[in-house]
């Protein structure tokens, strides 16, 4: 593993508008990329960032009880064995600013700050064919040219609030978890409404219940969730991750979803049914993402997985005391696991809370907020004085669609992507040569434990650049054919599973309207994507262009 020692990348006067490559976002992906171009390549590395520091998705996500669901010890680069060994946690799920001061911690250790421009937001990037260039126009009307273009947007950072009418007449605040304010917001004594039930609802409600004088949540789709059991790390435990860092790392690596956890081999039906409940039992108190991992059948087969969605329902229904709360929080209608499955903090406890209450909005929809709360098609209305829109984002295209991306001959990406997402490896578009994507759709990215998904990213771009320039070849492009191929490759894999049955799964692009619903993630899991992207570059980057 790299030892880092930096490269003397000498400091360049800020009016240096052409570079080699540009980047496009300071997160997790956009600071490692940024690394590897610049102090492993030595090419020059601009990175344009709209936030005023690093840390992407956590720089904006700053909502009440925001934490990662990973945990903490593999929710980091394991690149470095320098970063591992002067590092440390302190919980078993890192909380928001504890990832913010950790992404500070690498920007700093790794002097990346002096090659980003923040406060920056690009408003256009567009491919010059005969010059080999790309132009990137920021909203400050700034230009920036380079030879390769790397989107390294993250996932999950386009908010998605919800177009309903009166927003505007509502007389108190109202807010986007993604879109957070850096003060906070404090809920004592306030009537708030929160709406949406996804991991960051899940998440955030238990917290805000905390404070508020009464919280009202409005639930459209119920949804699973196991106990995260978030507790300090232990000195003994922060001890034997450094001392068995290179296991850890090596089966993060080589699993479907890059948590430090394999699968078991065993079958739902390879037990008996006490055993079985025994094993979950087992896993609901050991608590965290490793739930899903107790069967190897639990996401590609209905009757296996409804012993996992049963026995979900049932906690759900030993916990909540009032029977009608939860029947409604435990009708729930997909798969277990089809849509992310969130992880929490005193989720169902918080509906035993006199100030809390549960508003089943598929039963009776959201018809308009007024300027005293929210009112429902049946005309009952619920008041407020903070509304929290927890409905999630414009999911893994929503951030590359608005940017204003054109390719070869002035193609618009909206265009290229009109009957949604279509690349090659998830790493290329034909139509846009030079053009890298970090962990866009088409890879298994939000299927994943991210930095593990982002390294692997990052290091084939890295390879693939430092191949092209070893090879004296200038321009890298997705063959139409290939990206077609590989479609229908991710489209077999959703297919393989029982992801595609949550109809209004963020996966699906369905909790946007509007939105193509074409499953977008790779679910062939990561280590075979690893190997299919390896095997790519070694036999010479097979259904790619390359030229002069
Ligand atoms: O967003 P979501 P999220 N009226 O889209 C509801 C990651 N993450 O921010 O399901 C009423 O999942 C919507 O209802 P429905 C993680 O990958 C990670 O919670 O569309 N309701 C749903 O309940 C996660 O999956 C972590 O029917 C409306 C909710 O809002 C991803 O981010 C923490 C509505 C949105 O849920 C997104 O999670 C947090 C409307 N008009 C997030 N529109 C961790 O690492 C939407 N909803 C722990």
């Amino acid at each position: 593993m790299e030892s880092i020692a930096l490269r003397d990348a000498a400091p360049r006067p800020r009016e240096t508008t052409e570079f080699d490559a540009l980047i496009i976002g300071a997160g997790f992906s956009g600071m490692y990329q940024l690394h590897t171009l610049r102090d492993r390549l030595g090419l020059s590395v601009q990175v344009l960032e709209a936030a005023d520091g690093v840390g992407g998705t956590w720089y904006w996500n700053r909502y009440p009880g925001a934490r990662c669901d990973s945990e903490s010890h593999s929710y980091c680069y394991s690149f470095s064995d320098d970063l591992i060994r002067d590092w440390e946690w302190s919980e078993r799920y890192p909380e928001q600013p504890e990832i913010i001061r950790y992404l500070n911690f690498v920007a700093d250790r790794l002097d990346l700050k002096r090659d980003i421009c923040f406060n920056t937001r690009v408003a256009s990037a567009e491919y010059d064919e005969p010059a080999n260039r790309w132009h990137v126009t920021t909203e400050a009307g700034e230009r920036f040219t380079a030879q390769y273009l790397i989107t390294a947007v993250g996932c999950l950072s386009t908010a998605n609030i919800p177009d309903l009418p009166g927003l505007d007449t509502f007389a108190g605040d109202w807010y986007h978890t993604g879109l957070w304010p850096h003060e906070g917001v404090d809920f004592t004594g306030k009537r708030v409404i929160q709406i949406g039930t996804g991991s960051t609802g899940i998440q955030s409600a238990p917290v805000i219940a905390r404070s508020a004088a009464h919280l009202t949540v409005l639930q459209r789709t119920p949804n699973y969730s196991v106990p995260a059991r978030n507790a300090p790390l232990s000195a003994e435990f922060r001890q034997w991750v450094k001392d068995h860092f290179p296991e850890i790392r090596s089966v993060m690596r080589s699993t479907t979803n890059g948590h430090p956890f394999r699968i078991t081999d065993r079958s739902v039906f390879d037990v008996s049914a006490e055993e079985r409940l025994d094993i979950y039992e087992e896993a609901w108190q050991r608590g965290g993402l490793q739930f899903r991992a107790s069967f190897r059948d639990i996401l590609s087969d209905q009757a296996a997985n409804d012993t996992a969605a049963e026995f979900i329902k049932h906690k759900i229904r030993q916990i909540v005391k009032d029977p009608a709360t939860a029947a409604k929080l435990s009708d729930i209608d997909h798969p277990y696991a089809a849509k992310r499955p969130p992880i929490d903090t005193d989720y169902f406890e918080t509906f035993n809370r006199d100030n809390v209450e549960l508003v089943d909005v598929r039963a009776d929809p959201i018809e308009a907020i007024t300027p005293t709360g929210v009112r429902l098609r049946s005309g009952a209305e619920h008041p407020a004085d903070i509304i929290v829109f927890a409905t999630g984002f414009d999911a893994m295209t929503g951030a590359l669609t608005r940017m204003g991306i054109r390719g070869r001959d002035g193609l618009p990406l909206t265009k290229a992507w009109e009957a949604g997402p279509h690349n090659y490896l998830g790493l290329q578009v034909a139509g846009f040569p030079n053009m890298f994507t970090i962990t866009g759709p088409g890879s298994p990215s939000v299927l994943c434990n991210m930095p593990v998904a982002i390294e692997q990213h990052v290091e084939w771009i890295t390879n693939c650049i430092a191949y092209l320039r070893k090879q004296g070849l200038a321009r890298i492009e997705a063959l139409p054919d290939a990206a077609d191929q590989w479609v229908q490759q991710v489209n077999e894999a959703a297919r393989a599973t029982l992801l595609p049955k949550a109809h209004h799964s963020w996966y699906l692009g369905a909790n946007v309207p509007g939105k193509p619903r074409v499953f977008m993630p790779y679910a062939g899991g990561l280590a075979r994507y690893r190997s299919i992207c390896d095997e790519v570059a070694a036999t010479g980057y097979q259904g790619f262009a390359l030229g002069v």
